[in-house]
């Protein structure tokens, strides 16, 4: 009895630890920066730049989040562009100077503390250098957001009786 009660309380435990959720925050292409670009590599999906930065739908979070989040997208020629969750600046998503692949599962990672329970928002931004007027033309799509959940009401139950257990003994 008290084994497979240490199954259990194992398999609660791993389920917990390693379960991530994942949001799909924007699926379509986006083109960001600011050149027409018809005729080069994959930008010919959308040759048009909608702006020097991209804005997502507020989203909101249904669990208490703990440790790291991720956002991923995938993404074309990205050149020093960054992105930003509720303000917080995680950094320049990998450089890439090809315009005909898409790098897929570009991952930043970042402290969940940065997330809300309601109205989050992801910015994505064009890079643009002081010194002149041209903006990081680039693609991106399949916009997600990865975090991991606060461990289960289950676990702390399987602890506590766990405790009991040890004490009656
Ligand atoms: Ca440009
Ligand atoms: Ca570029």
């Amino acid at each position: 009895m008290r084994k497979l009660y240490f199954i259990i309380l194992v398999l609660i435990f791993v389920t917990s630890i390693s379960w991530a959720n994942t949001i799909q925050i924007e699926s379509n292409i986006h083109h960001l920066g600011d050149e027409v670009l018809d005729d080069w590599g994959l930008f010919a999906l959308c040759p048009e730049p909608e702006g020097t930065f991209w804005i997502s739908n507020t989203f909101d979070i249904s669990d208490q989040v703990t440790g790291d989040a991720k956002v991923i997208l995938d993404c074309v020629n990205t050149e020093g562009s960054s992105i930003l969750v509720n303000g917080h600046d995680l950094g320049e998503i990998p450089l890439y100077s090809d315009a005909d692949v898409w790098h897929s599962d570009q991952e930043l990672e970042f402290d969940s503390s940065f997330l809300n329970q309601t109205n989050n928002v992801i910015r994505i931004e064009s890079y643009h250098d002081a010194g002149n007027d041209n903006f990081d033309d680039f693609l991106f799509r399949n916009v997600r957001l990865e975090y991991v959940p606060e461990p289960g009401t289950l676990l702390l139950l399987g602890l506590g009786g766990l405790l009991l257990r040890k004490h009656r003994v």
